[in-house]
């Protein structure tokens, strides 16, 4: 049978796929969770893997026909694990590390964790969203607020670090079952071991969900939960650069309970092209120049957050230890969602986000939340980030300019030109 290439078979989605390839070549990438995965990434994505029904766990499957995607699995484990074992917190022996790899996405893999540890109505501490803290950690509007006992903790009102005495406060007064360190919108190094102590003062389990500082964890550009949280989850597709997923580390003894948990708790068959993805990305952070690459997003970070500093904006904690920043607007009388949309339209790409204590709404709060992690993966450096830093201000300074914003966007536009970025088709 004639198999014809996307673009004749349906021009429809062939255009929206090459439209967004070039949105995402020409303009600014800031969101601080994405990223661009290579095009060995992609192409396992794209592969006949995902034509394959594998419920179960290699050599324990409900369908026949595994012989190759029992390799695929178990060699996205290995390679997971002798990653993250290279630079964990505490040393681990290889076998007392579990891994899977089988989450959708990092929803589900936070999921599994209180399906594998909880009863419902159990307690659960996080930190709060307003704090910078994920949904799924006890959020009042996520099933995980919902069925579980939610205690969020915050960070402190002068500094916006998270308060240490009040997670060990609040694990004295309400003995939650499950302990979570984890962010989505922190600038500053978490203190995995201070957890580890509160946890076992009052018995909790301990989980980290590193899904937006995985790929500085196994760098070893960000201190490691590994072989000191109970569990640590994960997407894979954040500063990690690998395919929309989700993976689970866990001690040896937890590793029916998480299984058991991601399938047939959770989920049905897992997403083999996905899984082949994660063992690309794992081969690839595994090179030198991954390293290299987690150490740039960083440095890429400090730039822009101080850039910003000395052109008057806010920074929440005042600058950054990992891939990105939060800003704070008040000081320049414009609201986050009024400033993001500008800046979209003149090309650079981030999103608006709370800052701690803010006293607008979520829709439109004081803040924006700026990442490095894709403009870094293209080889933008220091001189591209103070120039991101004058036209971010160049922006929000005007952002009812739309002569300004069109002028921006062509710069952008010029400055991306130079920088392939990984994955994209030219
Ligand atoms: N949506 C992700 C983020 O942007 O941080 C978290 O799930």
């Amino acid at each position: 049978m004639l198999d014809p290439e996307l673009a004749e078979r349906d021009p429809d989605v062939a255009r929206l796929i090459a439209d967004e390839n070039r949105r995402e070549h020409e303009t600014v990438r800031l969101i601080a969770s994405e990223n661009y995965a290579s095009r060995a990434v992609l192409e396992a994505m794209g592969s006949c893997l995902g034509n394959k029904y594998s419920e179960g766990y290699a050599k324990k499957r409900y369908y026949e026909g595994q012989q190759v995607i029992d390799e695929v699995e178990e060699l996205a484990i290995a390679r997971l694990r002798r990653l993250f074992l290279e630079h964990a917190g505490r040393p681990m022996a290889p076998d007392d590390l579990h891994v899977n790899v089988q989450p959708y996405s990092g929803s589900p893999a936070n999921l599994a964790v209180y399906l594998a540890f909880l009863k419902p109505h159990d307690t659960v501490m996080g930190l709060g969203l307003p704090a910078g803290g994920h949904l799924t950690h006890g959020h009042s509007v996520s099933i995980t607020g919902k069925f579980f006992k939610s205690v969020p903790y915050g960070v402190r009102r002068e500094d916006h670090r998270i308060d240490m005495d009040e997670v060990r406060r609040l694990a004295r007064e309400h003995r939650p079952r499950l302990l979570w360190c984890g962010t989505t919108a922190y600038p500053r190094t978490l203190d995995f071991e201070a957890f580890r102590s509160i946890a076992d003062e009052v018995g909790a389990i301990f989980a980290a969900d590193i899904a937006h500082i995985s790929g500085l964890v196994c760098a070893g550009v960000h201190p490691s939960p590994i072989g000191v949280a109970d569990v640590v989850t994960s997407t894979t597709h954040k500063t990690f650069r690998g395919p929309r997923g989700g993976m689970i580390f866990c001690k040896k003894e937890h590793a029916q309970a998480i299984d058991r948990a991601v399938f047939p708790g959770l989920q049905g068959g897992p997403h083999n092209q996905t899984t082949a993805g994660i063992a690309v990305a794992a081969l690839e952070a595994s090179q030198p120049s991954f390293v290299a690459y987690a150490k740039a997003v960083v440095a890429n970070a400090k730039t822009l957050a101080a850039a910003l500093l000395e052109r008057g904006y806010g920074v929440t904690t005042g600058g950054t230890d990992n891939h990105l920043m939060l800003i704070d607007l008040t000081s320049k009388n414009v609201p986050g969602k009024a400033a993001a949309q500008a800046l979209d339209r003149a090309g650079v790409v981030l999103n608006y986000n709370a800052v701690p204590f803010d006293p607008r709404k979520p829709f439109d709060p004081s803040g924006l939340r700026i990442g490095t992690p894709a403009v870094t993966s293209r080889g933008m450096g220091k001189a591209e980030m103070l120039r991101i830093a004058e036209m971010i201000d160049r922006v929000v300074s005007a952002p009812g300019d739309t002569d300004l914003q069109a002028s921006t966007q062509a710069e952008v536009r010029e400055m991306c030109s130079h920088f392939p970025a990984p994955g994209l088709r030219l």
